[in-house]
C-alpha cells in the first residue's frame, strides 16, 4: 500500500512527492496576484491560439504542410498544459539554495515546470522551422536532440541544490547545446531555405527565434535561480512575455504563410527529410 508517510514534523511525502511543499509553492502563486497574472495570461492566449490555429489549418491539405500545422498546433497545446501545471503548484517548488548563492539558505520559488515543458514545445518549433527550410533528417535530428539536451540541463541546473558549482555547470552545458541550435538556425538552415524557396519567411522567423530565444538563458541567469538580480515575479513576466511572441506570434506567422504557400512547401519536400537525408 502506498500510504502517505510523515518524514519529519513538517513534510508529508506521498509517492516521493512532498505534498506540503507543493501546497506552499502554489500558495506563493495564489498570494502574489502579479505572478499569478503572468501565468493566467498565457493560459488565455494559449487557449485562443489553439482555436485560431485549428481554424487556420483546416484548409491545409498537402502532407508536409499538414505536418508543419500539427507541430505548430502542439506549441500552444503544450503551453496550456505547462501553465496549468505551474498554476496548480504541481511543477513549481520552493528550493533551498546552496552556499555561495546570493539567496543561500533561503527558500526560492522555482518554476521548474517551465524547463520541463520546453523539452516538448521547443522541438515542435524547431521541427516546424526545419520543415519550412526544407532541411534534411540529419540536421533536424541534431537540432532537436541538442535542443532537448539544452532544456533538460536547464531543468537540472534549476533543481540541483547540493552545490552552486553544479547549478552553473549544468547551465553551461545547456548553453553549449544552445550554441549548436544557434549554429543550425544561423548557418545551415538559411542555405536550405534558399534552396527551398522559403528564404524570405524563414529569415523573419529565424530572426524572431534567435533574438527571443537568447532572452531565456539571460533571464535564467539574472533571475532568482541564478544571480538573483531579478525577483520571481519579474522573471516570470519575462518568460511569459517571451513566450507570447516566441510561441503564439511565431506560430501564427508560420501557419499563415504555410496556409497561403502550400505549393512552395510541398516542392521543398524532395530535398528534405525523405531522400537527401540518408546520404548527408
Ligand atoms: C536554459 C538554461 C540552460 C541554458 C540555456 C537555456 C535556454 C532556454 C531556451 C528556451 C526557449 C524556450 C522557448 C519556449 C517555448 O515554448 C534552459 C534557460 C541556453 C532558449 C522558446
Amino acid at each position: 500500500m502506498l500510504e502517505p508517510v510523515v518524514t519529519d514534523g513538517s513534510t508529508l511525502v506521498q509517492f516521493g512527492v512532498p505534498l506540503q511543499a507543493q501546497a506552499d509553492a502554489s500558495e506563493v502563486i495564489r498570494e502574489n496576484a502579479l505572478l499569478s497574472a503572468s501565468l493566467w495570461v498565457n493560459v488565455a492566449l494559449a487557449g485562443l491560439s489553439i482555436l485560431l490555429f485549428v481554424s487556420m489549418g483546416r484548409t491545409v491539405s498537402t502532407a508536409r504542410a499538414r505536418l508543419i500545422w500539427v507541430a505548430t498546433l502542439l506549441v500552444p497545446l503544450v503551453s496550456l498544459v505547462s501553465y496549468l501545471g505551474l498554476l496548480s503548484g504541481l511543477t513549481v517548488s520552493l528550493l533551498e539554495m546552496p552556499a555561495g548563492h546570493p539567496l543561500a539558505g533561503e527558500q526560492v520559488f522555482s518554476p521548474w515546470g517551465r524547463y520541463l515543458t520546453w523539452t516538448f514545445s521547443t522541438p515542435m518549433i524547431l521541427l516546424a522551422l526545419g520543415l519550412l527550410a526544407g532541411t534534411n533528417a540529419t540536421k533536424l535530428f541534431t537540432v532537436i536532440t541538442t535542443d532537448v539536451g539544452m532544456c533538460v540541463t536547464g531543468l537540472m541546473a534549476a533543481l540541483v541544490t547540493s552545490s552552486l558549482l553544479f547549478r552553473w555547470a549544468f547551465f553551461a552545458i545547456g548553453c553549449a547545446f544552445f550554441l549548436v541550435v544557434l549554429y543550425v538556425l544561423l548557418v545551415e538552415w538559411p542555405a536550405d531555405a534558399r534552396r527551398a524557396g522559403t528564404a524570405e519567411i524563414f529569415r523573419t522567423l529565424q530572426l524572431l527565434t534567435v533574438v527571443l530565444w537568447l532572452g531565456y538563458p539571460i533571464l535564467w541567469a539574472l533571475g532568482a535561480e541564478g544571480f538573483a538580480l531579478l525577483d520571481a515575479t519579474v522573471t516570470s513576466w519575462g518568460y511569459s512575455l517571451l513566450d507570447v511572441v516566441a510561441k503564439y506570434v511565431f506560430a501564427f506567422l508560420l501557419l499563415r504563410w504555410v496556409a497561403a504557400n502550400e505549393d512552395t512547401v510541398a516542392a521543398a519536400q524532395a530535398d528534405a527529410v525523405g531522400t537527401a537525408a540518408i546520404d548527408d
